[in-house]
């Protein structure tokens, strides 16, 4: 890249899904100034995680590795700063002003804590929505009043001012990331009584009955009408739905989706400020801003919220990335990209080199529209390490995706990771023609007609887990 190096401002929402980002087409359009961000630069239509949790998305996302290699297989594997260099490092020792405000979620203290920012200010863990702790660099920590949002962009904007005063001639790179919308859901108290109409509507799949898939889908604890708590849902359910369990699920997604998505607004309104200050410095357009979710999130499809499973909905994440020196307005990628993409991405728009050890790919070249998606992956590779935790009851499993093809594999075992269970259970496969079966409903794995690419596909999961140095189980 030329000069001047472009400023870096990173926005990662926590399991917001593309189903509740306007722009992406779907049920839930309350995201106006996220969407300014399509118009303005280009939309990823097919970004996929390479694990859909919080903390190994995260631990992926700074250092370009998959979790094998970076160790943050599950929620309850601390992220290692020390040996596992991520790009905010690589940008401040090449002249760059970094911070991290927000949700960190990787472990606290010595060599879990944040590394390579000039500043940051996380959150603890998950964090509360209301009044929350920030820890900060000095290894203490401070009850701030307000909501969290609000507060992650108050940090960030006061950050961007200093550096600004203090630095105004380096270039900067700004982590916000957000807790918000995760569970469980509280939203700020000037959205507190929005409605939407949306809420009420449910997805075509919410009745799902898991035939025709692994028992993986079955048994996994995490539907809208029987595993949200009375905290989930802030409340009894009124008389007239107890009695039908239909009546008792369309009754908690409204309930859940209402506060998902009033939370979801307060996440725009940041971005709208952030984008506002850009405006109003003059910096918008020699910076990139890169607005995505650590993973996708169900709102009802398959009868669930949550995320871990390799199905589209958790599996895609948002991913808009406006730069007006490079990024035409209003256009749209289809490639294959995933999170293990982002840290070499950024660097690269940098003028930054990569490390070697960063498994993905800089984007760069799509961004800038540059041949389409000739010479780009056509196939990605998933792994969900988390085997039957307490609360959600995912298996473990494996796969690949290919643009019309989807082969999962429940490989059975925790294979002895931290916070998976030792229970075995069935290997099973599941096989989807994703132009006929786009919502994943049947699988083919077992259909004859399908035997080829049940075999070409088999040795592409193996081909990628080789390349990528996994351990097949
Ligand atoms: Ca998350």
């Amino acid at each position: 890249m030329g000069t001047p190096r472009p400023n870096l401002l990173l926005v990662v929402a926590d399991d917001h899904a593309a189903n509740a980002v306007g722009c992406y087409g779907g049920p839930h359009a309350v995201t106006p100034r996220i969407d300014t961000l399509a118009r303005d630069g280009m939309r990823f239509t097919a970004c996929g995680c390479t694990n859909s949790l919080c903390a190994p998305s995260r631990a992926t996302i700074l250092t370009g590795t998959y979790n094998h290699v970076n160790g943050v297989t599950t929620l309850s594997t601390e992220f290692d700063a020390a040996a596992q260099p991520a790009f905010p490092e690589l940008l401040r020792d090449a002249g760059y002003r970094t911070a991290l405000i927000g949700k960190w979620h990787l472990g606290h203290g010595g060599v879990h804590d944040p590394r390579g920012f000039d500043h940051w200010e996380v959150l603890p863990g998950q964090g509360d929505y209301h009044d929350p702790t920030f820890l900060t660099m000095d290894g203490g920590s401070h009850v701030r009043p307000g909501y969290a949002t609000d507060l992650i962009t108050d940090l960030s904007l006061a950050w961007l001012q200093e550096t600004a005063d203090e630095h105004p001639d380096a270039p900067w790179c700004l982590m916000v990331q957000h807790k918000a919308p995760h569970r469980p859901w509280e939203p700020a108290e000037r959205h507190a009584a929005l409605t939407f109409e949306s809420s009420g509507v449910e997805p075509a799949t919410f009745f799902d009955d898991y035939e025709h898939r692994a028992t993986a889908a079955r048994d996994a604890r995490m539907r809208v009408g029987r595993d949200l708590t009375r905290e989930d849902l802030k409340g009894d359910p009124p008389l007239e739905v107890v009695a039908d369990p239909a009546d008792y699920a369309r009754w908690a997604l409204d309930r859940y989706l209402t506060d998902y998505l009033r939370c979801v607004v307060a996440v725009d309104e940041g971005v709208g400020r952030l984008l506002d200050h850009l405006d109003a410095t003059g910096e918008a357009d020699d910076t990139v801003v890169l607005y995505t979710s650590d993973q996708g999130f169900f709102l009802g499809e398959h009868g669930w919220y949550d995320k871990r499973f390799m199905y589209a909905e958790s599996l895609q994440m948002p991913l808009l990335v406006r730069y007006p020196r490079l990024v035409a307005p209003g256009s749209e990628s289809d490639a294959l990209v995933l999170n293990v993409d982002f840290a070499q991405t950024v660097l690269d728009l940098a003028g930054v080199p990569a490390l070697e050890r960063m498994q993905g790919r800089s984007m760069v070249p799509l961004l800038a529209g540059e041949g389409g998606t000739a010479g780009w992956r056509e196939s990605t590779y998933y792994r969900y390490w988390e085997h039957l935790d307490g609360s959600h009851h995912v298996a473990a499993h494996r796969g690949v995706r290919t643009r019309d093809r989807k082969l999962v594999h429940y490989y059975g075992s925790g294979c002895g990771q931290p916070g998976a269970s030792e229970q075995r259970t069935a290997e099973e496969w599941e096989l989807f023609d994703l132009e006929r079966d786009p919502s994943e409903l049947h699988s083919v794995h077992d259909d004859p007609a399908y035997a080829d690419d049940l075999v070409r596909l088999r040795a592409e999961l193996d081909r990628l887990a080789r390349e990528l140095g996994d351990d097949i189980p």
